[in-house]
């Protein structure tokens, strides 16, 4: 696989020169400074590409180039917003950056409730709970009907939880489920609001009435839109899995499981329509096998983010180790499988100083040259052992 790295642009901390020095080949990155639904000049996207390669690095991949809300939940601009995505598209194409990273999971682009969470050894993770999560949907976001959504033993947590929640919880819940996470992805709010919760809620609110079945009558629309631009420049879409792929907050969530994959894919059956295989949203549901996902589409993959979960009893979960066997077994089967497609480590441990750095929840610079290192490792042995 190409070894690439998510870079946030010229501002991020972590400068291209030092990328080239730990292996990284390619980058992953978008053009995060132009809001969402507008349209990606032709000159913008050369000037982030010829930065790239001013340095000796390609442009591999665009993480992401975000579907706006409104093509999600099909509102009356949806056309309008659809063309603008098709002439973003031609201009990435004709500058020749032909992988593209989206999503289609309504409202939320990943969901963690603690961005710091603790290890043994002095560093910390990023970890979801699913009674913190439910105590924001219950008692924060105070979503009519949401007890409905979670079992007796999530309910029990939650009301022990509730004996020790003060404003300052409160506020972190808030800050790390829907601030923190969602700004830098270009997600829908930003540091700068001032009433999230508020408009959080109205963001629900435009999924009123929409199932699963109508969002993946939306998701192929938007596809089967896009697919002849796709063709005519040779472009790969691939869809992020739903972080994590579960039914959240009343929300319909659609590339959860292997039939939800299997679906988008045969609705649009082109294989620029693809997947992003990203083995750490996928492990955190426990119904998903990763190992024998990564088998079934590794032809349909054009890139991958590699990372895994463990999941606890109760559904919490915690990013592993990118040691972890079956994180192993998914890399050794794209490194056969699929030995040109980028792949990026992906939400790795604070350690050795990060911590102090700011930097976007996930994207440590040690911790993710360590899980670069490994799984750099592993795709040597995998080659060493082909031979
Ligand atoms: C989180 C990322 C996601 C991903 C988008 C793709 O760390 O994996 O924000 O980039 O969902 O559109």
């Amino acid at each position: 696989m190409e070894k690439t790295w998510r870079w946030f642009g010229p501002k991020d901390p972590i400068t291209l020169d030092m990328l080239r020095q730990i292996g990284v080949e390619g980058i992953v990155t978008a053009l995060h400074h132009i809001p969402n639904g507008e349209v990606w000049s032709y000159h913008e996207v050369m000037k982030m590409k010829t930065f790239i390669e001013d340095h000796g690095l390609r442009w591999s991949v665009v993480e992401s180039l975000p579907v706006s809300e409104s093509i999600k939940y099909g509102g009356a601009d949806r056309d309008e917003l659809i063309e603008k995505y098709k002439v973003s598209l031609t201009n990435l194409g004709k500058a020749g950056v032909k992988t593209i990273c989206y999503n289609f999971m309504p409202v939320l682009d990943w969901a963690r409730t603690d961005l710091t969470y603790p290890n043994p050894d002095g560093t910390s993770n990023l970890y979801f709970s699913r009674a913190e999560f439910a105590y924001f949907d219950i008692h924060i976001l105070n979503r009519k009907g949401a007890e409905k959504d979670y079992d007796a033993d999530t309910l029990a947590r939650v009301e022990e939880l509730g004996k020790q929640m003060d404003e300052e919880g409160r506020r972190r819940l808030v800050d790390n489920i829907i601030v923190k996470t969602q700004g830098f992805v270009n997600g829908n709010i930003s540091e700068d609001d001032l009433q999230p919760v508020e408009k959080f809620r109205e963001l629900l609110a435009l999924y009123d009435g929409i199932d699963a079945a109508q969002l993946r009558a939306n998701m192929a629309y938007f596809l089967s839109a896009i697919m002849p631009v796709c063709d005519e420049y040779d472009i790969n879409m691939c869809v992020h899995p739903d972080d994590p792929p579960l039914q959240i907050l009343g929300l319909p969530r659609i590339v959860t499981c292997d039939a939800d994959i299997q679906a988008f894919l045969d609705a649009v059956p082109n294989p620029h329509n693809g997947l992003t295989f990203c083995a750490g949203s996928l492990s955190a549901g426990a119904h998903n096998d990763v190992q024998q996902l990564a088998r079934k589409y590794a032809s349909r993959t054009h890139f991958v983010h590699a990372r895994i979960c463990r999941v606890m009893p109760g559904g919490d979960f915690k990013e592993s180790t990118h040691l972890d066997p079956r994180l192993i077994d998914v890399i050794a089967t794209f490194e056969r499988e699929r030995p040109g497609v980028p792949m990026r480590v992906d939400h790795a441990p604070l350690m050795l100083g990060d911590e102090k750095m700011g930097y976007n929840a996930g994207y440590s610079f040690h911790g993710r040259m360590l899980a670069l290192g490994e799984v750099s490792g592993i795709m040597a042995a995998v080659n060493a052992l082909n031979k």
